[in-house]
């Protein structure tokens, strides 16, 4: 008996020394790990029993949610009931499905399909929480929005919150190959076993589902858009069923990125021109046989006369005439066409920031009612910054879909630690002027500029076979943060990142404050060191890995950094104005003008719209030249800082993940090194210019840095 105790003593205190505590980060920001003592006896008088019923599976899933959400953070089990007996009840549901809840008269009108009240009420004289939605979906999100409370250390007293989410479509964008490689995947393999499916339903997939649902988003595309036809085959079909059944009571509905030329590669067809009656035949027949597995498919993605994908344009129709034939398949069933505006053609020797606008801009208008024209944030290629793309505020007859890369493609890969969320807020919070002043991205794409009731916003994601799910634990605040920005576009990504830390790490403030900061700089850190005043894509070919601002190697011509940033003996940038390529003038008059002038053009942009003499004089008084270095070099310092607050942190959390992150944050130093040393070398190349006082030559040779050649970069060289 008292070696037992011994034993027990023994286990408690290993138990109660949490930051001591090895994890993984598998569970991700829904840790559930028990709250400080003072926090516990707070709550405990404020959830003291869980009414919520388990008639449909969603309901299910939503009290398994609390039950387990509460007694991880509370450190009890709370007792189920039907009705309340005591103060301090959670009550959860729809006025449809309690009588408890339709008791309460709360105003759930215009609540729509996702959104919630979280109410603090009195029943029969007892003071109880009450999280009402119109939907079981909707109080699933209402749950875990209630247990994000907790998690973060709120008061749960005196509540009053609605929530309506503002885009309708939250959709995440896998770029997994059926081969179970990951096209810019950084963490791993698909998770996707498609091999084993659709017998084997591995439980990943349900832990899958709730970190979306618990962030709002609510639809997953789940191959690349570099689709093959082999998905819509019968067997593949099957599979993907399996997968819509394990997502459906969290409210995901799966959504298929399809290969145009489909009706000739496993229709036996001998065309795939959307004008075909036999072509438009195929595709109902497949949208029919589809919908008669997965009742509540989303519909298809598509990538269409891009970078070598098959598309309508190969039978000289357009963009508007192949979305439209795939949603008159899918209308019948309430599917919708995700078609992207991601097109460019080597062929095309106009400028590459132009060409997306000039095919899509004069479909607008075009596209039937269950067609979004997915957009991406810039019209480079995700770049750590560019301008918004002109087709936001452009197209106000076309419902536009904001889609951003969370894989950190072009941003350090799974080393770098770079919270996203500034250059997603950045984007959203871009005025188009299309509608006067005020008029934002986020109010393009959320429908209320034009009054578009079809609205969405995807995310490349970044997830993968790593045991931590996205290849280090800051990037699984991208995901977080991409989930929270497609509910409301209009929230700070700051009070986002200090939300994902409290759930993710620790409410310690010590922890917190230091911590958000650090995630808030780490992009203007990597746009510093990686390309700074409007420099874009600067990285190696092909696989993306390091600078490579030399590179001509590659055999398109709008794939080689040489063409983006043009630098020569007397200065460096592209001349994207009237007497350039006239990008500009694809933005609303009064923004033209304002990047039209080198002097009004903000300087985070200035070498993307103007060719600029290295003497140019910057704001600071300095030259381009001297600022081009100080921004490199401050980007590395800022990644030394990042290092010394994070050597400040150790013992607030688990080793395990403190270990790693430091480790990573090593990477990044050398890698961040290597960028600057790199650009400046080849830079310094160019302009034949002495560097300004008092910074440090490159470590090494130019030379030494061109001979660099990489094999096997994750996410590229394996295809
Ligand atoms: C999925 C860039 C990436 C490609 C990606 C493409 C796209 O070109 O490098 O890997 O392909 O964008 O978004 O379609």
């Amino acid at each position: 008996m008292r070696a037992w105790a011994i034993v027990t003593l023994m286990l408690a205190m290993i138990s109660c020394a949490s930051p001591s505590r090895a994890e993984d980060g598998y569970e991700l920001w829904l840790r559930y790990h028990p709250l400080p003592p003072a926090q516990v006896t707070l709550y405990n008088h404020q959830a003291t029993e869980l009414i919520a019923g388990a008639a449909t599976s969603t309901q299910d899933v939503t009290r398994s949610e609390l039950q387990r959400g509460l007694s991880g953070l509370l450190g009890h089990t709370v007792s189920l009931s039907d009705h309340i007996t005591h103060d301090g009840a959670i009550v959860v549901g729809t006025p449809g499905s309690s009588a408890l809840i339709g008791s309460l008269h709360l105003n759930t009108q215009n609540l729509g399909s996702d959104g919630y009240l979280i109410r603090s009420v009195m029943v029969n004289g007892h003071a109880a929480t009450a999280i009402v939605a119109q939907t079981d979906v909707g109080a699933l999100y209402g749950a875990f929005h209630f247990l994000r409370l907790l998690q973060t250390a709120q008061p749960i007293e005196h509540l009053d919150l609605r929530e309506t989410p503002r885009l309708k479509l939250r959709v995440l964008d896998h770029w997994d190959y059926l081969n179970g490689q990951v096209e810019r995947g950084y963490a791993g393999a698909s998770i996707w076993d498609w091999w084993k499916l659709p017998d084997w339903r591995a439980p990943r997939y349900t832990d899958y589902a709730r970190a979306n649902a618990s962030i709002g988003i609510n639809g997953t595309v789940l191959n690349n858009v570099n689709a093959g036809a082999i998905i819509l085959t019968p067997a593949y079909l099957q599979k993907v069923a399996a997968l819509a059944d394990v997502f459906r009571p969290y409210g995901i509905r799966v959504y298929l990125s399809i290969r145009f030329s489909a009706p000739i590669e496993i229709g036996g067809l001998k065309t795939a021109d959307p004008l075909d009656p036999q072509v438009q035949a195929w595709w109902h027949a497949k949208a029919d046989e589809i919908y008669k597995l997965i009742p509540d498919f989303g519909g298809f993605l598509v990538k269409a006369n891009s970078e070598g994908q098959p598309g309508p344009e190969d039978y000289h129709r357009t963009h508007a005439d192949g979305a439209n034939m795939l949603a008159d398949a899918l209308a019948p069933h309430g599917g919708v066409v995700m078609w992207r505006a991601f097109v460019y053609s080597q062929k095309n020797p106009e400028d590459r920031a132009k060409q997306a606008y000039d095919e899509f801009k004069p479909l607008d208008g075009r596209f039937h009612a269950n067609v979004l024209v997915q957009v991406k944030n810039g019209p480079i290629d995700f770049q750590p910054r560019e301008p918004f793309h002109p087709l936001f505020g452009a197209m106000p007859k076309t419902p536009l879909m904001m889609e951003f890369e969370i894989t950190k493609e072009y941003l350090g890969f799974a080393t770098h630690l770079v919270y996203l969320g500034p250059l997603f807020e950045e984007v959203l919070s871009a005025d188009t002027m299309a509608r006067g002043n005020g008029s934002t991205v986020a109010k393009v794409i959320d429908g209320s500029l034009e009054g578009h009731p079809l609205t969405g916003m995807a995310g490349d994601a970044n997830i993968g076979t790593d045991r931590n799910w996205c290849g280090s634990d800051f990037n699984q605040a991208n995901w977080y943060v991409f989930g929270r920005l497609a509910w409301n576009p209009m929230q700070s990504s700051r009070s986002i990142a200090e939300d994902w830390v409290r759930m993710t790490f620790t409410n310690d403030q010590a922890f917190v404050k230091p911590v958000v900061d650090m995630m808030m700089g780490s992009r203007e850190a990597t746009v510093d060191y990686m390309t700074p005043l409007g420099l874009v894509h600067l990285m190696g070919p092909g696989h993306h890995y390091g600078p490579a601002p030399w590179d001509a190697s590659e055999s398109e011509a709008d794939w080689r950094p040489v063409y983006y940033h043009r630098a020569d003996h007397q200065g460096i940038g592209f001349d994207r104005t009237s007497t350039g390529s006239d990008a500009v003038a694809q933005y609303a008059p009064a923004l033209a003008a304002q990047f039209n002038d080198v002097k009004q053009t903000p300087e985070q942009y200035l070498l993307y719209f103007h060719h600029v003499p290295w003497d140019y004089r910057m704001r600071s008084g300095q030259t381009l030249w001297h600022e081009l270095v100080a921004h490199y070099t401050q980007g590395v310092e800022d990644v030394k800082q990042m290092q010394e607050t994070w050597q400040h942190l150790d013992g607030h959390i688990d080793a395990e993940r403190y270990r790693q992150v430091a480790a990573f944050l090593a990477v990044q130093e050398k890698e961040a090194q290597w960028w600057r040393d790199a650009c400046i070398a080849y830079f310094q190349s160019i302009s034949g210019l002495p560097l300004p006082p008092g910074y440090a030559p490159p470590q090494r040779s130019l030379t030494y840095y061109e001979s660099l050649k990489f094999q096997y970069v994750p996410g590229f060289s394996s295809w």
